[in-house]
């Protein structure tokens, strides 16, 4: 198992937390995703199988973005 903080940008309210979320938590292999809409960040735990792009990939799709 894996973590890491992504630092996305654009998210501005709840609806786009709840994006991110269900955008993040479709990839396989990913176990938990936790966003903080007042730091910016989303918290990802993830499998080994689960390569890191996919993640910021699936941020990136909804029209956020990711450092
Ligand atoms: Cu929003």
């Amino acid at each position: 198992m894996k973590e890491k903080v992504f630092n996305v940008s654009g998210m501005k309210c709840k609806h786009c937390v709840m994006t991110v979320t269900e955008a993040v938590s479709e990839v396989e292999g990913v176990q938990s995703c936790d966003v903080s809409l007042e730091k910016g960040t989303v918290t990802v735990k993830f499998d080994d199988t689960v390569d890191e792009s996919e993640i910021s990939s699936a941020i990136k799709e909804e029209g956020f973005g990711v450092a």
